[in-house]
């Protein structure tokens, strides 16, 4: 009999952690929704991806099936997670309740019920802020990261706190309706559902269509259906289209930022620390410039890779007019996302690194950091940090998300050229000439040559090259080829850079953290 209690007493509490913990969720999923609030499912992924070695956090994706499972996995877990340790906490309050002797005045609440409830998520608030920290600054509507901590410290306190008060109440309801069940045990006029199953029904049915809506939209705008696209094949143009330009995102659900509310502020170690609303940074001088981008996680061949025309503000004059200090070492770019990443103050202030918010005559889209990003050529695509909210200056070597996993040290992009014409999955004939066509990227060295073999490197013949891209930017070159026999040919494509060099034969993985290196080699079919 004693024992029975006991299961009927946790089994009570879990269910009742269950209710607390899902409405705890939908909260949080709410507050993201509507008003851009960082939640602990994107926090702590935030917060622990960049502690995942490179090989580790290749092989995951390997056995996942890409970034976004991972993405996935990392919310999951986290939702599941809090939802165990809800489970967990509303068993322990229905014992600590039950035990207490007070019970039987107040049934379903005491105060020492009530007390445990304010220890707990007191404990759980504190301890959820000393572990997330960092990433705190988070805020996808845009907030600066000063208004965005105090944002996330509060909202985190208003969901924990709705998960303690729901406990309570739906424990003392759970409660109290058993004691008038006992009460009420002959059938009262033939009702077969009591009015309480019936409201809590009722409850339950709209808060399952609130969360699945909520949910399907935070799906819709997620990042699964564009994070990893890519650029090239048969179609190139020497200037990619916005809506066709590469994307890679660390979230599940990129910024939506409210310009408004946005700033770009220059702190760290300078005399005059400054916040830009985004109108003075669009009416200082700007520049505009052709500049490709490429990711640090494209292999050789691979289109991870874009080109644009961007236009910005040089991150020099903002850094100069906050008068920097003496010994500054690097600038510590942060993001609304939480993201940051660094990179010398050398090439913070060549002329070129560019607080950017065009995009091809346009306003930068969203999914590449709407109102402002970096723009930093020459480095990998990671440094050109999106959505960015402040630069700080700092006097020692930072590290940012990525270059926490263990990617790097080197972030200069490496010379690379790529076959994307013709479709070699077909095979040619004999006989015919076929038009071979690619780009080519020597980081922000220029090309200067591009050559083809199509004896396996044997001999090289230099192909035109169709678009000059600036300095900054890959080159568009082609060649034509007339296969005199059938059978299997071995294309290559090297290109030397604007200083002359050549591009490395050297086979070099993106396991490195150093970007791939090596020659882009094709095989052709070609039949009589
Ligand atoms: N704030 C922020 N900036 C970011 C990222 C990010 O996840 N968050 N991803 C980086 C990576 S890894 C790359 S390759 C480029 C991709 O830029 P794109 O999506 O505009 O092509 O953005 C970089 N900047
Ligand atoms: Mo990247």
């Amino acid at each position: 009999m004693i024992r029975e209690r006991l299961f009927r007493t946790i089994f009570a509490g879990l269910l009742t952690g269950l209710v607390a913990a899902l409405l705890m969720t939908l909260v949080m999923a709410l507050l993201r929704y509507s008003l851009g609030f960082a939640s602990t499912f994107e926090m702590f992924g935030d917060r622990f991806a960049p502690l995942l070695p490179v090989d580790l956090f290749l092989r995951l994706q390997g056995i996942l099936g890409g970034y976004d499972q991972m993405k996935g996995l990392g919310v999951g877990s986290v939702i599941a997670g809090q939802i165990i340790v809800g489970c967990t906490g509303g068993a322990l309050y229905a014992l600590v309740v039950e035990r207490d002797p007070a019970r039987r005045r107040a049934p379903g609440i005491t105060r020492r019920g009530i007390l445990f409830v304010a220890l707990v998520v007191g404990l759980a608030w504190l301890g959820t802020l000393a572990l997330l920290r960092p990433v705190l600054d988070t805020n996808f509507r845009g907030s600066p990261p000063g208004p965005a901590s105090v944002m996330t410290v509060l909202a985190l306190l208003f969901s924990f706190v709705v998960f303690g008060l729901t406990l309570v109440l739906v424990y003392r309801a759970i409660t109290r309706s058993e004691s008038s069940d006992e009460g009420a045990s002959a059938p009262a006029g033939g009702r077969l559902i009591g009015r309480r199953a019936f409201l809590a029904g009722v409850a339950g049915l709209g808060f399952a269509l609130v969360s699945g809506e909520l949910f399907r939209r935070l799906f819709d705008r997620a990042t699964f259906s564009y994070d990893g696209l890519t650029y090239g094949g048969p179609g190139l143009q020497a200037i990619t289209p916005n809506d066709q330009f590469y994307v890679v995102t660390k979230n599940v659900v990129d910024p939506l930022v409210e310009r408004s509310a946005w700033r770009l502020g220059v702190t760290g170690l300078v005399d005059d620390p400054k916040t830009y609303t985004f109108e003075q940074i669009a009416s200082m001088p700007s520049v505009e410039q052709e500049t490709t981008l490429s990711c640090i996680s494209n292999p050789v061949g691979g289109e991870l890779m874009s080109n644009a025309m961007w236009k910005g503000v040089p991150l020099r004059d903002l850094i100069e007019a906050s008068s920097p200090r003496e010994g500054v070492v690097e600038v510590v770019l942060h993001a609304v996302d939480g993201y940051t990443d660094t990179f010398s103050f050398e090439k913070a202030l060549d002329p070129t690194t560019l607080v950017a918010y065009e995009m091809n005559g346009e306003p930068l889209p969203d999914r590449h950091g709407y109102p402002a990003r970096i723009l930093v050529p020459g480095l990998f695509g990671e440094k050109n940090v999106k959505w960015v909210t402040r630069i700080e200056l700092v006097d020692h070597d930072a590290k940012g998300f990525y270059e926490t996993q263990g990617w790097g040290p080197n972030f200069v992009q490496p010379t690379r050229s790529r076959f994307d014409a013709p479709d070699f999955a077909r095979p040619l004939r004999a006989g015919q000439t076929v038009g071979l066509l690619g780009i080519a990227y020597g980081g922000d060295r220029g090309v200067s040559k591009v050559e083809v073999s199509t004896d396996d490197g044997r001999s090289w013949r230099e192909a035109r090259i169709d678009h000059q891209g600036s300095k900054l930017a890959w080159s568009v070159w082609s060649h034509d080829w007339r296969p005199e026999g059938p059978g299997e040919y071995r294309l290559v494509v090297r290109a030397t850079d604007g200083e002359g060099e050549l591009q490395t034969s050297e086979v070099r993985r993106v396991g490195s953290g150093m970007g791939a290196t090596g020659l882009h080699k094709v095989t052709a079919r070609v039949e009589a």
